[in-house]
């Protein structure tokens, strides 16, 4: 059967949810195409919550010709950028009027705190929905002037049908980013969400209907290597967009070149820098250090997972740290004050435990936790190694969990080879009262954001993105329209014809 029925705890603000869990095509549900599902559990109990369609390659077909079919007939060049903006507003009124359920799904599928889910999750998800809704008419060309008889003219054209595949960190944000901008510039499209965390997208996919014309967003869930692998080769998908691990953005480029050479864009992993100059304003420094890695238990792609701090005030950094985290509360996501979750499912607590092993290999301090926390769902402790060395694998590898390594640095130049000692550029932080050091040093960092005494500073304004091998182009702002509307020039001869 093809729903989804949750109970939330006793005495929380939504009793039960019920909702089709079917690949969404079309505006209608149906199973995968061998009848195969995926179970969901909650990772903060590991209970079985739902089942889901394992789609196929012939279900991703499927998807892809609703989507053609929409793209050629209501959506694309056929329906006005002003409608199309009207419709994501809607939407985006849509995810607040259900903001409790939605997260409290998420909070049920995924294991952050209800309240964050609710206030963070949801909201910005709502907000990135009618910021691209405020671009969809506004997104223009220009006229370039080629000569005395030649002009150009530039506009800004949908792809067609765009692929794009999201992880389970921040299940319904990826979605509403990925929505947002391919929607308004006129693309049709099929999104993989994570099989890990289906459920809050399912959700949502009936406030989609009830919005967009069929076709127009098609939700196919499954395994990254069929169903992923199968959007990322495909023929008749024009464009792909990924956010997930490093090791995957390789596969799904190699994948792209293979089969139709697709445009890529790619999120993905960091190990990011935090760095504490001795003049920071130190109690702030390290409330925004803790926010910068803890938050969503360290399963965020720009965590400041590398704290550097300047030796002359190591000391007292690490005691008020110690002390911030300490009051941290680790708990069941519908906990009032819940912040640090579970890891999402026992593959990541399984691999974040074995990155806590090898730094105790290796020779780390374990300064803070370093353990599970309790018996029930994959909670761990919030954890700080110290007494790190820069080879070591915890220093250089994205652990995507609670886990922090705090080093020293000298000096400026000390500094900036060791921030950017890694493969990785997604995000670093500079911590300072001297503005202008800030800046000269947060220039010289490897990075595609770097916060100035603030940490994890995301808008939908503002574009979001990494170097090297944390990804190719970017997301949110005015930037992410130019992977979904690409150019299209016309060169018109005249009024006046050469002599
Ligand atoms: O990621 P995957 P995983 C990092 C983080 C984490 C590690 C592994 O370090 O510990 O990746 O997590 C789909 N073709 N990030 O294994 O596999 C998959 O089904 C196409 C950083 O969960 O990359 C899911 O929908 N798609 C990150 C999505 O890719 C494939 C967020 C992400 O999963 C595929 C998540 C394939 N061959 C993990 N294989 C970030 N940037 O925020 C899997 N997928």
């Amino acid at each position: 059967d093809l729903k989804a029925s949750l109970t939330f705890p006793e005495g929380h603000s939504v009793d039960k949810v019920e909702f089709p869990v079917g690949l969404f095509i079309n505006n209608e549900y149906s199973p995968a195409a061998n009848g195969e599902t995926i179970e969901v559990r909650s990772p903060a109990n590991d209970k079985v919550i739902a089942h889901v369609p394992a789609g196929q390659p012939e279900d991703v077909d499927r998807a892809v010709e609703a989507a053609q079919k929409a793209y050629d007939t209501v959506w694309g060049e056929r329906c006005p950028g002003r409608e199309r903006g009207r419709l994501l507003m809607k939407l985006a009124d849509l995810f607040e009027e259900h903001v409790e359920q939605l997260a409290s799904i998420e909070a049920m599928d995924n294991g952050k705190a209800f309240n964050i889910a609710k206030g963070f999750d949801v909201m910005e998800a709502a907000g990135c929905l009618r910021y691209y809704g405020g671009w969809a008419d506004k997104d223009h060309g220009k006229m370039i002037e080629v000569d005395e008889t030649k002009m150009a003219f530039e506009r800004h054209e949908p792809i067609g049908v765009v692929g794009q595949i999201i992880p389970w960190n921040f299940p319904i944000l990826m979605f509403a980013w990925k929505l947002g901008p391919a929607l308004a510039c006129g693309n049709t499209i099929v999104i993989k969400i994570a099989e890990t965390t289906p459920l809050s997208a399912f959700y949502a996919t009936q406030l989609i209907a009830k919005v967009f014309p069929p076709g127009v967003v098609n939700v196919v869930t499954g395994y990254g290597n069929v169903v992923g692998a199968a959007i990322s080769s495909h023929m008749k998908i024009l464009k792909v967009a990924f956010t997930g691990s490093t090791a995957v953005g390789r596969t799904i480029m190699q994948a792209a070149a293979k089969s139709n050479l697709k445009p890529v864009t790619l999120e993905l992993g960091g190990k990011s820098p935090n760095i504490i100059f001795e003049d920071a304003d130190l109690e702030q420094a390290v409330s925004w250090a803790a926010f910068g890695l803890y938050f969503n238990a360290g399963q965020c792609c720009c965590a400041g997972s590398r704290i550097f701090v300047q030796e002359s005030i190591y000391d007292k950094f690490l005691e008020l740290l110690t002390e911030k985290i300490k009051g941290m509360k680790v708990a069941q996501p519908f906990q009032p004050d819940a912040f640090v979750g579970p890891a999402t499912s026992k593959l990541q607590f399984d691999r974040i435990s074995a990155h806590i092993q090898s730094g105790k290999d290796e020779g780390a301090t374990v300064h803070l936790g370093g353990e599970r926390h309790g018996t029930e769902g994959y909670f761990l402790q919030p954890t700080v190694f110290t007494d790190v060395k820069p080879t070591m694998k915890i220093a250089q590898e994205e652990i995507f969990g609670p886990v922090v390594v705090v080093q020293t640095f000298r000096d400026d130049s000390d500094i900036i080879a060791k921030a950017n000692d890694t493969f990785y550029g997604l995000a670093a932080a500079v911590f300072s009262r001297d503005i202008s050091h800030a800046l000269s040093t947060a220039k010289r960092l490897h990075a595609g954001t770097v916060w100035v005494n603030c940490y994890n500073q995301l808008n939908s304004s503002v574009p979001f993105g990494g170097f090297k091998q944390s990804g190719i182009g970017r997301e949110l702002g005015e930037a992410a329209l130019a992977n979904c509307a690409p150019d299209f020039i016309m060169i018109v001869r005249g009024p006046r014809d050469a002599d």
